[in-house]
């Protein structure tokens, strides 16, 4: 071996070039998995994986699906330099990245004016947010069309601390787990710059200039913070409302063992102390068009508090995120219309599968949770909703009678009569596609039922903290009718959500997680095999090859192959066709191995890309002499 002098590789990577051009791929793998000779073979998609990552190579395609593998260590990729290394270069010519994914995305939305969207899937800790983070950057730095997108893509790079300080929690998994799941609309206002619009209104953008504006000693600072101080004080009630203490008294009342809670409480929330104490230790109840006050028991006044803690925390998030569209929104009417500019949307959430997927049909297990009637949330429904005694374990079994046989749903009932030791009497399995998952049915009517007493919401509405005023309408505690149950909510929400979704184009990233202690380096294949197999990489992948492998266009096939050939080296002059017609050729291209299209030729087998990327990698050396003698001869 020796030193042939520097190159940079398909990474844009320099480095030495010592070692034969084939030694260099096994090092590094291939940039896409379609370029993996035995495709077939998850042992060798996993070998790359791990491979590239040895490497800090944390990004691989398959085709245009974007697979990452979290570093867990901060990797000098994302500096404004590699932005710029991404910007309307097309995928295949540099190693992938995420700024490769998010650049194609904003230009496909401009040039063919649908809107996107742009799907981040894989386990807790596997990367998601990161990504969309990644993303949000990309697009904040580098898409400065008017003189609002800079502001606005800081906005949104803002509001992130303030959503994730509000909405994610340590997890076993992750320490900073998104505990919501985010869907952020990106978007992008074409239209002209807005301050022609200010310029014929005889207008200036600073509010400052108007007394309308200003009346009031500097009106907006103070608001904002009364806004934060009543924000602080929503906070500190919920954690004074986790350690508000009951007692049982002789008669089997519930009562208030921690008064001091109660003082703190109605200073914080603004409401009257004597009303909040009675709401958490009694119910109000219509019967007959008369109302009665009923004393709750221990367990229920517990319930109550912690109804009542989650909806002020719950709707105080929701005020938030209203709060931070609002200051993020272009202009109210493009934020409430949609109307007039094109959107990249990012979804940020776990566990979610929208790729059609024909190898894998999900359609049963859906059915199972969310089947009208007969479906595990039904049944959910039905039982809270059902006068008389009613349990977890009575939904259970419930459970058990619809759905006892389902080939995905096991409980400790064996269908001969006997009891499956292994299993719980409390416990239902659901066999997902990503696997088996246990359920432990305790607290699934509280849960699903999740909701304040009447009298709760009455105290709640009179409060003279404006943000919680806002949460709790007055309307609200008048309604008689029952509001949906959580499950169902969550149901409603995804249903609005794939609407969303169904109207945009989507790309794709896949996030793996390579080991569960959170480490750099350590690469643990059989957690990677089971993300491989529940993400469908091995089937992403298959399809992808079924058909045409590999599709470039023509600038960049010509670009980077024309050394290959004296006709097109150094300069093809001709038509894009004929100069990748006369490359093909020369390379001797068979025709059943690739097709020419109008912008872009497609090749079938990765075999035949191998063959020009070696027949590439051993001309390189020459083509650095030559650079390097032209560059001796300008000086
Ligand atoms: P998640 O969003 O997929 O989990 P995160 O995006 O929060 O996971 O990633 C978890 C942690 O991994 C981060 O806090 C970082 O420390 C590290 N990490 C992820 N991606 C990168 C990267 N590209 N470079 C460096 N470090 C990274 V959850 O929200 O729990 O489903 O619910
Ligand atoms: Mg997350």
């Amino acid at each position: 071996m020796r030193y042939q002098g520097r190159e940079v590789d398909i990474e844009g990577r320099v480095r030495l070039v010592m070692e034969s051009a084939l030694t260099a791929r096994d090092r590094v793998g291939v940039q896409d998995f379609v370029l993996l000779e035995n495709y077939n073979s998850e042992a060798a998609f996993i070998e790359n994986l791990r491979r590239r990552f040895g490497e800090n190579l944390i990004y691989t395609y398959i085709g245009s699906v974007l697979v990452s593998v979290n570093p867990y260590k901060e990797l000098e990729i994302y500096s404004k330099q590699q932005m710029e290394r991404y910007r309307g270069v097309s995928f295949y010519e540099i190693s992938p990245h995420i700024y490769a994914l998010s650049d194609n995305t904003y230009r496909a939305m401009r040039t063919e004016r649908k809107d996107q969207c742009i799907l981040i899937s894989g386990e807790s800790g596997a990367g998601k947010t990161e990504a969309s983070k990644k993303i949000l950057l990309y697009y904040a730095v580098t898409c400065p069309t008017n003189d609002q997108m800079p502001a606005l893509g800081e906005r949104l790079l803002q509001s992130n601390p303030v959503l994730e300080a509000f909405g994610n929690a340590k997890t076993f998994r992750n320490d900073n787990s998104s505990r919501f799941g985010k869907y952020m609309d990106v978007q992008f206002d074409f239209r002209g710059a807005p301050d022609d619009l200010l310029t014929t209104l005889g207008l200036e953008r600073n509010p400052q200039s108007y007394q309308y504006l200003v009346k009031g000693n500097c009106p907006r600072l103070s608001s904002v913070k009364e806004e934060v101080q009543k924000l602080l004080n929503i906070i500190a009630s919920v954690l004074h409302l986790g350690n508000t203490q009951f007692g049982e008294g002789e008669e089997g009342e519930t009562y208030i063992t921690t008064e001091t809670k109660i003082t703190n409480l109605t200073k914080l929330l603004g409401v009257d102390g004597s009303a909040l104490g009675e709401a958490l230790t009694h119910k109000k109840l219509t019967a007959k068009g008369e109302e009665m006050i009923t004393p709750l028991s221990f367990e229920q006044a517990v319930s109550a508090r912690d109804a009542l803690a989650k909806a002020v925390y719950g709707r105080t998030f929701t005020w938030l995120v209203e709060k931070i569209n609002q200051s993020l929104a272009l202009k109210e009417e493009i934020y409430h219309s949609g109307k007039g500019c094109s959107v990249i949307g990012l979804l940020d959430i776990y566990g979610f599968e929208w790729e059609t997927v024909q190898y894998f049909d999900n359609k049963i297990i859906c059915d199972l949770i969310e089947e009208k009637h007969k479906g595990i949330i039904s049944i959910l429904d039905e039982e809270c909703l059902r006068p008389g005694e009613t349990c977890d374990v009575s939904f259970l079994e419930k459970m058990e009678d619809t759905l006892g046989g389902h080939p995905h749903f096991v409980t400790h009932k064996l269908a001969n009569g006997k009891t499956r030791r292994v299993m719980s009497r409390e416990e239902f399995r659901l066999l997902h596609y990503a696997g088996e998952v246990n359920y432990n049915v305790n607290g699934f009517l509280d849960k699903n039922n999740d909701l304040l007493n009447r009298n709760l919401k009455e105290v709640m509405c009179q409060s003279d903290n404006q943000i919680l005023s806002h949460c709790f309408r007055k309307e609200e505690a008048i309604d008689q009718k029952r509001p949906e149950m959580a499950a169902t909510q969550f149901k409603n929400s995804l249903t609005k959500l794939m609407e969303i979704l169904m109207s945009k184009e989507p790309s794709y990233v896949r996030c793996i997680k390579p080991n569960d202690a959170k480490q750099p380096g350590r690469f643990d294949e059989v957690l990677v095999r089971h993300q491989v197999k529940y993400l469908g990489l091995m089937e992403n992948l298959r399809v992808r090859r079924a058909g045409f492998a590999y599709r470039r266009r023509f600038e960049a096939f010509l670009q980077r192959y024309k050394p290959l050939c004296p006709e097109t080296w150094p300069n093809w002059h001709g038509r894009l066709s004929d100069g990748v017609s006369t490359l093909v050729n020369h390379l001797g291209y068979k025709a059943e191995e690739y097709k020419l299209g109008r912008s872009k030729i497609f090749i079938r087998f990765p075999k035949t890309l191998f063959n020009t990327e070696d027949a590439l990698e051993a001309k390189k050396p020459d083509i650095a002499l030559t650079l390097q003698t032209s560059w001796r001869g300008y000086r």
